[in-house]
């Protein structure tokens, strides 16, 4: 395993490392700012599965690895902004699965990276009232759709 190091900006020195897969190459950063993406290419000198570490900048933690393709070495995340709240597969719609899944990232049997469009606040956590505007999207459309 490797680390990745966070670096305060404003004095440049390494606050903490982050362990990670071997390798890591590319590194992407979310709009919002809460998430890092570290793809992770395995040992150089051989073809092999490799990962991609999803870091949570507020804790400072892994919160997930992905497995993806042989030896990635880049990684590249879209833009959020412009989706509505609780279309969690961005295709401009608000579905009752959407809704369901949701509800229970509310309840915390689903993990809130199934559908981040939910947090409108980006706090972490999903509120009813922030349910109640997925309901509304649902009704009423995407305003960009
Ligand atoms: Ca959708
Ligand atoms: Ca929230």
């Amino acid at each position: 395993m490797c680390a990745g190091s966070v670096i305060d900006t404003n004095t440049n020195n390494t606050v903490k490392e982050i362990g990670v897969g071997l390798n890591p190459l590319g590194v992407a950063i979310t709009p919002d700012g809460h998430f890092v993406y570290v793809a992770n290419r395995q040992p150089l000198n051989i073809t092999a599965v490799g990962n991609v570490s999803v870091i949570d900048i507020g804790t400072n933690a892994v919160v997930a690895t992905v497995g993806v393709g042989e030896n990635p070495t880049g990684v590249a995340v879209g833009s959020i902004s412009g989706t509505c709240s609780g279309d969690c597969n961005n295709d401009g719609v608000v579905t009752v699965d959407e809704l369901l899944l949701g509800v229970n990232i509310a309840l915390g049997t689903a993990p809130l990276s199934e559908c981040l469009s939910l947090d409108a606040n980006h706090d972490g956590v999903v509120t009813v009232d922030e349910l109640l505007a997925a309901v509304n999207t649902a009704l009423n459309g995407c305003a960009d759709a």
